[in-house]
């Protein structure tokens, strides 16, 4: 395999809205990234991936663009923009933007040229359909519900959208539209961009003509999803986005990437693939309700595990997938995988360790390394994402009273996840001296940086922890490009793995309260990485205490701390 500038790297995902707002407005901005690089690197980050802040309506936060070469003045200015990427140039760290482009804002000038003259050239930049009392051309729901079909304002004319009407998508058969993203993205990898974020990439390709699948709700409409898996071709868009993009600037990119084959995997990040990696959405996607998020089933630790071990089969050495617990899109992932009545400092850094072990590139959404939990919303009026409002308004219609309907969706509301950053525990956690546009989770006070920072027990020093480990030149080669082996792999609430390369290492989780046993083979080990103050080990017999997780060498002059017996109490 030839080695890449990034495959080391450690990631760091900012919601550029919810980070650190520089000026009062309750907004976070580019001015307060800059402001919070030094914690960035003092935690070890080597890549900083941006939610959007281009110029947008923010219907769908900032993933709805009306002009991909300007900064939303919310967010600040192109200098800003410009300022941030040397400042983190500086500190070794690169910017990757994201890169908003199955579709763009209604309020994107294209759009609107299109809907004044729809058979011009800029209608043809859209999926545009005359309008007839017949039935729509497909039925497909779009992500954020209701049909794909919206009427083109001012014509008889109307216009696809797989997610929000505000959201038209743009037609990727027309090479007209190509040349303009490949232009935009050439734009920006010349002011020193390190890559990309590739959002919702898979959906460019649409299985055409358009046709109707069978209904798989009452609504009498088809999630995407199935038409997705008839659509052929995508590779030949993503290749040459490749190579007219990325490849010649050596960009690193990451693709969000849902469903794809087995078979696939290698087009899209093996050698020379599509992209360098993309998330693995293997355990994001567990459990996902037929009906909507009110019916999802939840993840148990063993659920988790197979997850996880499944994504690494599959990719086994063809390529990196770019590992997560969770992001702008998704509940706290300490909320998520952990049962609730155990979400505690020590079993946030079982989680911790056990995803950030794996084959791949981590990334870190911003206040994972806090182990900041989801917030506890009561009522839709708390809620800004229209996500959460669709589904909110789907559970209703299931009959579902509004207090049932608001708990069931507040467990998978985006909207967790985009609370303020919680620096401290002074008003608004330190996120801002104005009022903070979106409701911050009332445990800031215990859970914020201010109050981990010094703390070597803290789940932020746990944090560090990891990523030092991950750079430690001694064990960095084997965690970058060593094999994963999974270790008694149906021993129930147990994870387990080595990591094989120049050096075996040796992951080992309790991911239950209750204290288990393990024994250990043969060999010497030495304690690289323990989440808890006590080691229990005597002969073979490893004993672990709730949520505990150790890292070991393997085969290395055991040191002291290996051969210490202590008693076991609670977490
Ligand atoms: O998400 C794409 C996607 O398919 C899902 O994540 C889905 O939209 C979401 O989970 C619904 O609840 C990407 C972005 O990450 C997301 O924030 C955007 O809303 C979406 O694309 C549209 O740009
Ligand atoms: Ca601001």
């Amino acid at each position: 395999m030839t080695k890449k500038w990034w495959h080391d790297k450690v990631v760091y995902q900012i919601y550029p809205k919810s980070f650190y707002d520089s000026n009062g407005d309750g907004i976070g901005d580019i001015p307060g990234i800059i402001q919070k690089l030094d914690y960035l690197q003092d935690l070890g980050i080597d890549m900083l991936w941006l939610s959007p802040c281009y110029t947008s309506p923010l219907a769908d936060e900032g993933y709805d663009i009306s002009d991909y070469y300007n900064i939303d003045p919310r967010f600040g200015t192109m200098e800003d923009m410009d300022r941030l990427i040397a400042e983190a140039k500086k500190r070794n760290m690169y910017i990757l933007m994201d890169l908003v482009v199955n579709h763009c804002s209604d309020e994107h000038e294209w759009f609107q040229k299109a809907c004044e003259d729809p058979d011009g050239t800029y209608g043809n930049f859209f999926y545009l359909r005359d309008k007839s009392d017949k039935e729509p051309p497909a039925n497909w729901r779009s992500y954020f519900g209701g049909p794909v079909w919206e009427d083109l304002p001012g014509t008889d004319k109307q216009y696809l959208h797989v997610f929000h009407k505000k959201q038209p998508d743009l037609n990727w058969e027309n090479p007209k539209l190509r040349e303009e993203v490949y232009k935009n993205i050439c734009w920006w990898l010349d002011k020193g961009l390190g890559g990309f974020r590739i959002d919702a990439i898979i959906n460019i390709k649409k299985a055409l003509p358009f046709r109707s699948y069978e209904p798989d709700r009452e609504d009498g409409l088809c999630g995407i999803g199935t038409m997705l898996k008839e659509a052929e071709g995508i590779g030949t868009f993503l290749s040459e986005m490749r190579d007219r993009t990325f490849q010649k600037y050596d960009a690193f990119t990451v693709g969000e990437v849902f469903d794809e084959k087995p078979e696939e995997i290698k087009d899209f990040i093996g050698e020379n693939g599509y992209f360098s990696s993309m998330f693995d959405f293997n355990a994001t996607v567990f459990g996902s309700g037929e009906n909507g998020w009110y019916d999802a089933r939840p993840i148990t630790p063993d659920d988790y595990k197979k997850c996880c071990f499944e994504s690494q089969a599959r990719t086994g050495s063809i390529g990196f997938l770019s590992n997560i617990i969770e992001n702008h899109d998704e509940p706290r992932g300490a909320s998520r995988y952990i049962p609730e009545k155990d979400c505690c400092p020590q079993s946030k850094k079982l989680l911790a360790a056990l995803y950030f072990m794996l084959r791949g590139i981590p990334f870190i959404y911003q206040g994972q390394e806090l182990g900041m939990e989801n917030a506890p919303f009561t009522s839709i009026d708390e809620i800004d994402d229209i996500s959460t409002i669709n589904e909110y308004q789907t559970a209703l219609k299931a009959g579902f009273s509004p207090e049932k309907a608001m708990q069931a969706v507040s467990k998978f509301s985006r909207d967790n996840a985009r609370t303020p950053m919680q620096w401290s525990k002074d008003k608004n956690a330190g996120f801002t001296t104005g009022t903070p546009w979106l409701k911050l989770n009332p445990n800031y006070p215990v859970i914020n940086a201010a109050a981990q920072q010094d703390d070597p027990d803290s789940v932020l020093s746990f944090y560090k922890k990891l990523i030092a480990l991950r750079k430690n030149p001694e064990y960095k080669d084997t965690l970058v490009y060593g094999s994963l082996e999974p270790l008694w792999e149906n021993q129930h609430n147990l994870m387990a793995y080595y990591r094989k390369g120049a050096k075996t290492l040796l992951v080992i989780g309790n991911f239950q309260q209750e204290t288990q046993t393990v024994i250990l083979p043969q060999g010497n080990y030495k304690l690289l990485l323990n989440s808890d103050s006590i080691l229990n080990i005597e002969d073979s017999r490893l004993t672990l205490r709730g949520y505990q997780v150790l890292i070991l060498a393997e085969n290395e002059t055991a040191g002291a701390d290996m051969k210490k017996t202590s008693s076991i109490h609670e977490c």
